[in-house]
């Protein structure tokens, strides 16, 4: 073999299992995983220390580039990219959002350009619904998929986003006839409008209060009726960002029941809990994302049955940032409402935490360290089951011959460096984390990027340049999809029939 890279002395983990091997890599593709492989001349060689080789993360919610409406993204393609390597991920799935009355192709275009020549770990997109007329369900669905994106979310909350139940089952029939995953954003928007304006009436307009007007039951009721709904047309749904102990126990009923139900959590739902929205003058508004962090440890403990049980198929950073100062230094003006003193407001401060950088190190810190989840799960959450679900496998989440040679190393148990997280050594473009003076037992010690070193925890450096990270195009789930019977059909009714 005429290995270019070989990887040596590194304990290998998939999500099926480890084992102590060399890995041979040409042309940036594994080429195959051996005892004692012998070293071509001119091969490079990289000593793994005795440290755990995982498939390099696949951080599949991530807003780049992506701005809210009230808010600009602290991010663009080449900052985002950055700080998802130096974490640990070498993979992203980001939005491409359809603006309402426009057509969804040329929005995928326009995010498609944002991120062409600027990114610098390699990256796909789930189109975002938002007015799923006729034309959209019956001819841009297929595009999208012919295109390589083969995944779309929709909302059940944002006035600008937000379908309604029939627009809902639109799309989760258009997505079953073309074998494509829905992600459904669950908050009941009705609730939540008429809590904030009363909310705002009374003056409880704080930070924290961002949560008082999306208590759980919005994510509840929401959820259970994403998974009726997706049960009317016997579609395989994904809920992103579950937040809560409820939600993920209903993700699990559905799935008991044999349903293509997937789920989805983050680490703020893991780790944080809505005391940080609390926090003296508006530094709450750092901890401010929709669903919010929920009171109760209760929750975080929720949160990680679902990580250890299966409910959750993958653990995402929701990668939303927004700078929390403006360019001159100051509170961002953008957080601030007009009229009311800056601690005294909720209702435009944007829904969104960064998040890219840490996800990794969480996930390996607080799971796999703390005994909360093994290696083998870890790598499932990290990369594998994202992987599967968006069609990239085993290209991407995994190490095999074939694969793309992305790995994350970390450090052997015995020469794990604990850390304390801060802004100033990550590499995102947003200006604070929500992880400010947390502990992680270990960091990502190499990062490769399809056999080039793009990160070296030694000196906390970025390795790679813009436009390093190419465009995925991706095939359809290879996770289970539609079970082909329907309670909700009897009497031979076809979901597809017009
Ligand atoms: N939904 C997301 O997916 N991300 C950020 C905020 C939101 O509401
Ligand atoms: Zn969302
Ligand atoms: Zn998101």
């Amino acid at each position: 073999f005429n290995f270019d890279l070989i990887i040596k002395n590194g304990v290998v983990v998939t999500a099926a299992d480890e084992t102590e091997c060399d890995i041979g890599v040409k042309d940036g593709a594994v080429v195959c995983l051996a005892r004692n492989l012998p070293i071509p001349e001119g091969c490079k060689v990289i000593d793994a220390e005795g440290g755990y080789i995982t498939p390099g993360g696949v951080d599949s919610h991530v807003h780049i580039g992506q701005s809210a409406s009230n808010a600009r993204s602290a991010d663009d393609w080449t900052t985002g990219t950055r700080g998802a390597l130096g974490g640990g991920t070498t993979t992203v799935v980001a939005f491409a959002v359809q603006a309402k009355g426009k057509k969804v192709m040329p929005a995928v275009e326009a995010y498609y350009e944002l991120a062409d020549g600027k990114a610098m770990c390699d990256y796909s997109f789930h189109a975002i619904i938002t007015d799923p007329t006729e034309e959209v369900v019956r001819d841009e669905v297929p595009k999208l998929v012919d295109f390589g994106i083969t995944s779309v979310k929709v909302y059940m909350t944002y006035p600008l986003m937000k379908l309604d139940d029939k627009q809902m089952l639109d799309i989760l029939a258009a997505a079953r006839q073309q074998g494509i995953t829905t992600m459904v954003h669950a908050e009941n928007s009705e609730i939540i409008n008429w809590m904030t304006d009363r909310l705002l009436k009374q003056g409880m307009t704080e930070v924290w209060h961002h949560g008082t007007s999306r208590p759980q039951l919005v994510e509840d009721e929401a959820t259970n009726r994403a998974l009726a709904l997706a049960e009317v047309v016997d579609a395989p749904m994904l809920l992103v960002h579950v937040s809560a102990k409820e939600a993920t126990r209903a993700i699990r009923k559905s799935q008991t029941r044999g349903m293509p139900i997937y789920g989805e959590t983050c680490p703020h739902y893991a780790l944080l809990t809505a005391e940080k929205m609390e926090a003296p003058g508006f530094e709450g508004a750092k901890c401010v994302c929709a669903p919010p962090i929920r009171s109760d440890p209760l929750d975080n403990e929720g949160i990680w049955e679902g990580l250890s049980n299966g409910t959750f198929t993958v653990f995402s950073s929701d990668h939303a940032p927004y700078n929390y100062h403006d360019e001159k230094g100051k509170q961002a003006s953008l957080y601030r409402q007009p009229n009311v003193p800056a601690d005294r407001q909720f209702k435009n401060t944007p829904n969104g935490l960064p998040g890219i950088c840490t996800r990794t190190p969480l996930l390996w810190s607080y799971g796999v360290l703390k005994g909360r989840i093994s290696r083998q799960r870890f790598v499932e959450l990290n990369s594998s089951n994202a992987a599967k679900l968006y069609g990239m496998y085993p290209k991407k989440g995994t190490i095999q011959p074939g694969s793309d040679a992305d790995f994350t190393i970390f450090r052997s148990d015995a020469a794990r460096k604990p850390s304390i997280i801060t802004q100033d050594r990550l590499h995102h473009g947003a200006d604070y984390t929500p992880y400010e003076g947390m502990e992680v037992l270990d960091w990502p010690r190499l990062v490769i990027l399809r056999g080039q070193v793009v990160y070296d925890d030694e000196t906390n450096t970025v390795l790679a340049e813009a436009g390093t990270g190419q465009w995925i195009k991706r095939g359809l789930s290879t996770l289970p999809g539609p079970r082909g019977t329907s309670k909700a059909w009897m009497n031979g009714f076809d979901p597809h029939k017009i």
